[in-house]
């Protein structure tokens, strides 16, 4: 799914700013048909945000349900024999689109784009109202999971995920307009041969047969340095620049659809990176050569703004990054917004991308919701929630398949991984995975129960990824123990599958401003006592190949026992002012580079 440009054929509009909004607290916006009429009452709320935080309200902070957008769009005269699309980057978790009375799109899954065509429903030069419904609701059948509990006082949302449950309008909104006939999709491989660069290239168009596709490969520059004719075909470039992490150096395959009379009937503009990734043993490879992950698993998450994508927050937390000399993140736990990857892919950042299948997990439902079940079973989760996983899992390689930033996809967070139940769930997702990229490397997060001994799926993935919180939920305070434990652990997965292993979580809870001198968790101090200690013991074992940190920085969380005012392992508080870690961090890191 190509994301809306501004080409020689195309042109876009944001929708974004303020739109009104309703909470649906009733629950009776679909039956009375919200969507033909203003909306009630006279609050607005802007997009992109979660709609959660802005109103001092509990009932919308915890609001279980529907909620309501809905602004008027002008469609420009100058449309007139363009198509015209609606564009959604996201709603969390699930949307229902109006335009007039008209349905228009309904989507399932909170991270991922979807559209509408409405080249047949609007008047160019004409106004009309759009209207959206959004709902958070978590259940046994959505990504990620949940479950509502009936209470007396109204319905409760209960999930086995660690962070709070934002919800809203997340992302841009476009209306944007292609030709007729026009590039549907684009996809790109990379290759090298020596100091040679191929890109294999497939351009999809649709509308009428009569067209030719003509590319055209230019660098940074704009100077072309490759052509090539056919939808599908191969571009080869002498002395490639290579995309390396450090480096984001981007070609531009110009692609172009021309029809009978040699015109142009659309044209489309795609950022190319040229690199290789590869698994060897426990290496891991870009262009070939080793590289080691540093790092975080970071949230969209932000005072105020909640989930909400935010240009000024996405520079300063790559800032932030380049600051400590980390070159790598995880975007834990479901896709990022798109101008995330982009910016990743600039500037040479590398990215593990993860699905939101976080909390498919009943140990993590029975502390962080107090509920007891079997992960897997025709009541909980089940073959439809799989089918909902893998509709995330194609729609985030739909959008991210071209990012050269992207070299690994986690297909979930933390999941059971000890049962016959869960390889029969995970095997056909793999095989999904790698059906529809089989260049990346694929991988999953692996919970702490988790080991060696008893995991049975990490035989199906390339690379393993670790979440590991020795020296906090174990062997919390005695560090000698949660080192030797650490080492004998990681010792035992090289033996086991000898595969490269990233940490992709480690830390600790750590309260900004607390010191101390004696060990002492919440402290500054413990925290960076606990890191440099996962640090000597990854230095000792080979087949570590990376670590990121749990988290960047603190963010919101549902209520409970162990969170105060949400999870606070940042090196970062939510606000990104730094722990005492952070010099630490920047001191290792830089001195790698
Ligand atoms: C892991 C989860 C992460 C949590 C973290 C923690 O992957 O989402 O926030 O632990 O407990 O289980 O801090």
């Amino acid at each position: 799914m190509l994301r809306p440009r501004d080409t020689p054929t195309r042109e876009c509009t944001s929708l974004n700013g303020l739109w009104r909004f309703a909470v649906d607290t009733d629950g009776v916006g679909r039956s009375d048909g919200w969507w033909r009429h203003t909306l009630p009452g006279r609050r607005e709320a802007p997009v992109p945000a979660s709609y959660n935080d802005l109103f001092p309200d509990p009932v919308v902070h915890d609001h279980v349900g529907d909620v309501w957008y809905q602004r008027v769009i002008r469609v420009p005269r100058r449309w007139e024999r363009q198509r015209i699309v609606l564009r959604f980057d996201s709603a969390t978790h699930r949307a229902v689109v109006w335009v007039d009375d008209t349905e228009v799109a309904a989507h399932e899954g909170g991270y991922t784009p979807f559209e509408a065509d409405l080249t047949d429903l609007v008047e160019p030069g004409g106004e009309h109202r759009v209207t959206v419904v959004v709902d958070n609701t978590l259940s046994w059948q959505s990504i990620p999971p949940g479950f509502v509990e009936q209470t007396p006082d109204g319905p409760r949302q209960r999930y086995f995920h660690d962070f709070f449950n934002y919800a809203g309008l997340h992302r841009s909104v476009w209306l944007y307009t292609t030709p007729r006939t026009y590039i549907g999709d684009i996809t790109v491989v990379t290759r090298l041969d020596g100091a040679t660069g191929i890109i294999d290239y497939q351009v999809q168009a649709v509308g009428s047969e009569e067209h030719d596709v003509r590319v055209v490969l230019k660098d940074a520059d704009g100077t072309e340095v490759a052509r090539a004719a056919g939808a599908i075909g191969g571009l080869t470039v002498e002395d490639v620049h290579r995309w390396r992490p450090g480096e984001g150096y981007l070609y531009e395959l110009h692609a172009e659809l021309r029809g009978a009379g040699d015109e142009p009937a659309d044209a489309y503009a795609l950022p190319v990176g040229v690199r290789t990734v590869a698994v060897e043993e426990s290496r891991f490879l870009i262009n070939g050569e080793p590289f080691y992950f540093t790092g975080f698993g970071k949230h969209e998450d932000s005072p105020v703004r909640g989930k909400g994508h935010d240009d000024a927050f996405m520079v300063h937390d790559f800032a932030l990054m380049e600051w400590l000399g980390a070159n790598s993140f995880r975007t834990s736990h479901y896709p990022y917004a798109e101008e995330v990857l982009e910016y990743a892919d600039r500037h040479g950042i590398v990215v593990i991308g993860e699905t939101p299948a976080v909390g498919l997990n009943a140990e993590l439902g029975a502390t962080l919701a107090e509920a007891v079940f079997s992960t897997f079973s025709a009541h909980t989760i089940n073959s439809a929630t799989q089918e909902t996983h893998r509709q995330a899992l194609a729609e985030m390689i739909a959008r991210d398949k071209n990012h050269p930033s992207v070299v690994i996809w986690s297909i979930a967070n933390e999941p059971e991984s000890t049962t016959t139940a869960s390889r029969s769930y995970f095997e056909p997702l793999v095989d999904e995975a790698r059906r529809l990229d089989p260049t990346r490397p694929l991988a999953f997060v692996n919970f702490m129960s988790a080991t060696p001994d008893n995991d049975v799926i990490s035989g199906l993935f390339d690379v393993l990824l670790l979440n590991r919180y020795y020296g906090w939920y174990k062997d919390l305070a005695n560090l000698a123990a949660a080192e030797r434990n650490l080492e004998d652990e990681l010792r035992a997965w090289t033996r086991k599958h000898n595969k490269p292993i990233i940490m992709t979580e480690y830390g600790a809870d750590t309260l900004s401003g607390l010191r101390t001198i004696t060990p002492t968790p919440w402290t500054e101090d413990y925290q960076a006592d606990v890191l440099a200690m996962y640090h000597r013991v990854f230095d000792r074992v080979e087949a570590v190949v990376g670590e990121q940190i749990w988290n960047f920085a603190d963010f919101a969380t549902a209520p409970g026992l162990l969170r105060v005012d949400g999870n606070k392992k940042g090196v970062f508080t939510r606000d990104r002012r730094p722990k005492t870690s952070a010099w630490q961090l920047r001191e290792r890191w830089r001195a790698r580079r």
